[in-house]
């Protein structure tokens, strides 16, 4: 295996099509927590692996995380349905979290549609609601780039993709997403911090893969579920089952919105 990352996704791309006998895939869905169940609506695999079969992965720990990818077609495009990520939280560093990302790429995909369950900081977003991701603060400190990679961040999630999903369902709201570290849940201090500095939506995934899929020149969307008010701003705690519940009661229409985007793409 090669400790360089780009090699380590070539070489797992090519793993990838060997084992799904399918040589090009066109787009990337990554389910976070709480989207599996949406999974069924983009229809039936030609192919489903492990991610361990593939170089690079490793097992992801958190229920609601199944760690296998499938190869859909969704309308004219071949795509790899991701379920369950690595978490910047795990400790494996950067790379590990973008993996997936690169591997795809290395595939021949050119769009990536990042989910993810998340606490709302607007209480008007409702358990289960979906928000389009228009922008992200990264609070991790952290960046998959190393080197003098001076990447152009200033339109991660693509306006043309969020258009289309926004065509697809009006009612779809947009807001800044701001990835923490975790794995704790914020403070209801940090709730109000991420408030002032305009953030609309708090986790712990999605802005490092969306970098990388940038760096790869990827069109990306990003698309959040909230599950939860952020901390603090009800009196409300939180828990991974209510998670796990807001994505079973909001998987079909997830599901739906995923298949009609793709097949707009
Ligand atoms: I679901 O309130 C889910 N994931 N950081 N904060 C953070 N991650 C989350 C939250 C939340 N809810």
């Amino acid at each position: 295996m090669s400790q360089d990352p780009y090699e380590l996704a070539k070489q797992s791309a090519a793993k990838l099509a060997e084992i799904t006998k399918i040589a090009q895939h066109d787009v990337l869905v990554v389910l976070g927590s709480g989207w599996t169940p949406a999974v069924e609506a983009l229809g039936t695999p030609n192919a489903e692996i492990t991610v361990t079969d593939l170089p690079g992965f490793s097992a992801p720990a958190v229920a609601g995380h199944a760690g296998k990818i499938r190869s859909v077609k969704v309308g004219n495009s071949q795509t790899l349905i991701q379920m369950g990520r690595t978490h910047y939280y795990e400790g494996k560093g950067t790379a590990a979290v973008v993996h997936a990302v690169r591997t795809a790429v290395a595939s021949g995909v050119k769009t990536i549609i990042l989910t993810n369950a998340c606490g709302g900081l607007q209480l008007k977003w409702k358990p289960g609601t979906p928000v389009l991701i228009r922008d992200h603060i990264n609070l991790t400190g952290a960046t998959p780039l190393v080197g003098p990679r001076f990447l152009d961040v200033s339109e991660v999630y693509s306006k043309r993709l969020r258009k289309i999903a926004q065509e697809i369902d009006p009612s779809l709201d947009e807001g800044v997403y701001v990835q923490f570290h975790g794995p704790q849940y914020e403070t209801p201090a940090e709730v109000q911090m991420a408030i002032k500095l305009g953030g609309d939506l708090v986790g712990m995934s999605t802005a490092l893969e969306a970098i990388a899929a940038r760096e790869a020149q990827a069109e990306v969307l990003g698309i959040s579920m909230v599950t939860n008010p952020g901390a603090g701003l009800t009196d409300e705690h939180l828990n991974h089952e209510e998670v796990l519940a807001a994505g079973l009661a909001a998987a079909s229409r997830m599901g739906d919105l995923l298949k009609k985007v793709i097949e707009k793409l």
